[in-house]
């Protein structure tokens, strides 16, 4: 397939910062890709550039683009990569390679008249032919501490407690039907809503990052016996979820945990008593993105088919990190963001190799995301275990759930 015309264009994403979007042209199609940002980035990420300067790179690759007759997905990424020729995707930036691939697949998808994720699916099967398309379990982020919290200015002084270490707290409902999860979270996410305006001013209660709550919880047990109480209480078939994201309050060999200095120890007896206590399904990097060895000690104190221990600063869905994580037995399951790494090819390496290794994977967005659904189909054409969306209650997070839902009907 030929490109016929490129272009990358500014954008906003939902923190109004700025992203960017890739519009290809082949034919008669013209497709869009857009790609999200994070903010508790993982330090072992590939590089995403800033928008004039990832122009400054398309503009010296886009005629390129229009010499070769790309015959695959693969022969389109190679091209990507070889052309940017880096380690870490410096040169051609991994938010502008990222947009350049997933609308490449989008056109070829238009081509041989497919949905997405059926021509991911198609993909997959080459590396993993026992996979299966599935809807994966909805991980809805309800409420948001760490880099992801709103403060307000009252908090503080009024509360005197720390804003939340942990950055997310989600509830994973468990059933099949990826509607009716979804109507599950809706119904917690008001009924949460409510619970919250009894215990904070209105004033004192903010949406985060990724629309769940933020509020002056006093500690995580507090979210976390709230969400309990919820699902014991309406007898709702969910899990609950943790992102620590502990890379984000470890400074120099000790953890700030709830405004006080805890070691990895500490920290891991934490986690223990979490386990103990709640319904917990899934934890997310638990301890720092470089201590697989914690990682370790503690997927062997709690190892349970029922708990995902999950690598996302830790993995940051690269092969070498995902199959040090397996040699040390650090996760039994890895998160899955595709700007990550760059690639569609290089994401469905690393998902056959988890697969391989016996780990589950989870599709995600970022926190500032854009109105692209393509995590939704890439989640059901590798057959995700689960997928983090956010709180389905602003467009950005929304679309994700509505494609999920379009494309079980
Ligand atoms: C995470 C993500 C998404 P960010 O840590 O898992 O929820 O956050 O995009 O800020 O890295
Ligand atoms: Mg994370």
């Amino acid at each position: 397939m030929y490109i016929h015309t490129a272009q990358l264009r500014p954008l906003l994403d939902s923190r109004k910062e700025q992203t960017l979007e890739v519009v290809l042209t082949s034919g008669r199609f013209s497709v869009k890709a857009s790609v999200p940002h994070g903010k508790s980035t993982g330090s072992h990420e590939a590089v995403a550039l800033p928008f004039q300067e990832a122009l400054r790179s398309f503009d010296r690759i886009h005629k390129e683009l229009y010499q070769e007759d790309f015959s695959s997905q693969k022969d389109f990424d190679m091209f990507l990569s070889q052309w940017d020729g880096s380690e870490d995707k410096h040169v051609l930036g991994a938010n502008t390679m990222l947009a350049l691939s997933i609308a490449f697949a989008r056109l070829m998808s238009r081509e041989r008249k497919q949905e997405v994720y059926d021509y991911i699916h198609q993909e997959f099967l080459s590396r993993v032919p026992s996979a299966q398309k599935k809807s994966p379990y909805l991980v809805a982020n309800l409420v948001n501490g760490g880099a992801h919290g709103s403060f307000s200015s009252a908090w503080r002084s009024q509360f005197h407690v720390s804003p939340l270490s942990f950055q997310e707290f989600h509830v994973i409902p468990l059933v099949d039907d990826v509607a009716v999860g979804l109507g599950l979270i809706q119904e917690l996410y008001s009924k949460l809503g409510r619970k919250l305006s009894s215990y904070f001013d209105d004033a004192n209660i903010a949406m985060g990052d990724e629309a769940g709550f933020s509020a002056p919880f006093d500690s995580p047990h507090m979210v976390l016996d709230i969400f309990s109480d919820l699902i014991e209480k309406y007898h709702y078939p969910c899990g609950i979820g943790i992102d620590a994201a502990a890379s984000e309050f470890y400074k120099d060999g000790m953890y700030l945990y709830q405004g006080k200095e805890i070691s990895k120890e500490e920290l891991l007896s934490e986690y223990v008593h979490i386990i103990d206590t709640y319904p917990l399904l899934f934890l997310e990097d638990p301890f720092h993105e470089d201590d697989f060895a914690s990682f370790s000690e503690l997927f062997e104190k709690v190892k349970s088919e029922d708990l995902l221990i999950v690598g996302d600063d830790l993995t940051v869905t690269q092969l070498p990190r995902v199959a040090e994580a397996s040699k040390q037995g650090a996760v039994n399951a890895c998160i899955v963001k595709p700007n990550q790494v760059g690639t569609i090819t290089e994401v469905l390496e690393v998902v056959s190799y988890m697969y391989a290794h016996g780990m589950r994977a989870v599709a995600s967005h970022r926190s500032g995301e854009t109105l692209d659904t393509f995590i939704s189909d890439l989640a059901v054409g590798i057959g995700a275990w689960g997928i983090k969306a956010g709180a389905p209650v602003r467009p950005e997070r929304s679309v994700k759930y509505e494609r999920l839902v379009h494309i079980s009907e």
